[in-house]
């Protein structure tokens, strides 16, 4: 079901949401996010808000239903395969890198443990969250091993004995340090982007979006 105003999803709590909103008001746009309503009206342009898990803003996007969010590339990266491999939509166009969210998606290994490169993790058994990007990298090594999904405490996968290495987001190393665990290969480098589901759009949204597009390069120049 679309509507003639422009949808917008973001998160709604965590690492993204506060420099998300941030950017969104920069651009003048004008809300109020009181309470814990899901969608929030934009008081002077037509444009709703929507506030959800990260998780879920990949196929918001690819299944059409909102016209731009907010993500972590990581998160889109994972979603996509996830979706392209079970033949569910998974298009989208990436209008631009932002400039908040930074991290990387690492393989880590015991901090004690002789490293020498991806050929050291065959057979071993490797947790994460992020499955499929974790096999895109290694098939592309042409390494073998098994998978072991976690959704959360993936740092401690090794103390408790469910793995032999992780594959997580780091951005300063300290978990990795404070958990015994060494980073033995940066898998994928991701910051938050605007994304922008395909598709027609009417005459009205779309200059909407290149106003936005406009104001946003100013606000991130700015910042420069
Ligand atoms: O509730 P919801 O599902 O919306 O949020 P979430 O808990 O899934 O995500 P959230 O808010 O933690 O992260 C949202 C996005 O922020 C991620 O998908 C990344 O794109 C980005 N981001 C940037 C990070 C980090 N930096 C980061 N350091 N996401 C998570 N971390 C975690 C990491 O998983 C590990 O536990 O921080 C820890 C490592 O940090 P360092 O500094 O110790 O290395
Ligand atoms: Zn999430």
């Amino acid at each position: 079901m679309q509507t003639q105003r422009l949808r917008i999803a973001i998160q709604k709590k965590g690492r993204l949401s506060k420099e998300c909103q941030d950017l969104f008001k920069r651009c003048g746009i004008k809300f109020n996010l009181m309470g814990e309503r899901l969608v929030v009206h934009a008081e002077n342009m037509p444009i709703d808000l929507l506030l959800v898990r990260d998780d879920d803003i990949p196929g918001l996007i690819m299944d059409g239903v909102v016209d731009l969010g907010v993500i972590g590339e990581n998160e889109l990266e994972e979603v996509g395969l996830e979706r392209a491999a079970l033949n569910e939509p998974c298009e989208y166009t990436k209008l631009r890198r932002l400039d908040f969210g930074d991290c990387r998606l690492s393989i880590a290994v015991d901090k004690d443990e002789q490293y020498n490169g991806p050929q050291d993790l065959h057979g071993k058994r490797i947790a994460t969250t992020y499955p499929q990007l974790v096999k895109r990298y290694m098939d592309e090594q042409g390494v073998e091993f098994s998978p072991c999904m976690l959704n959360g405490s993936v740092e401690v996968a090794p103390r408790a004995g469910l793995a032999d290495a992780i594959c997580d987001l780091v951005s300063t190393g300290a978990t990795l340090e404070a958990n015994g665990l060494k980073e033995a290969e940066v898998i994928l480098r991701s910051k938050a982007v605007l994304i922008q589901r395909t598709g027609e759009f009417g005459k009205d949204k779309q200059s909407l979006i290149e106003r936005i597009l406009t104001r946003m390069q100013g606000v991130i120049q700015a910042k420069e």
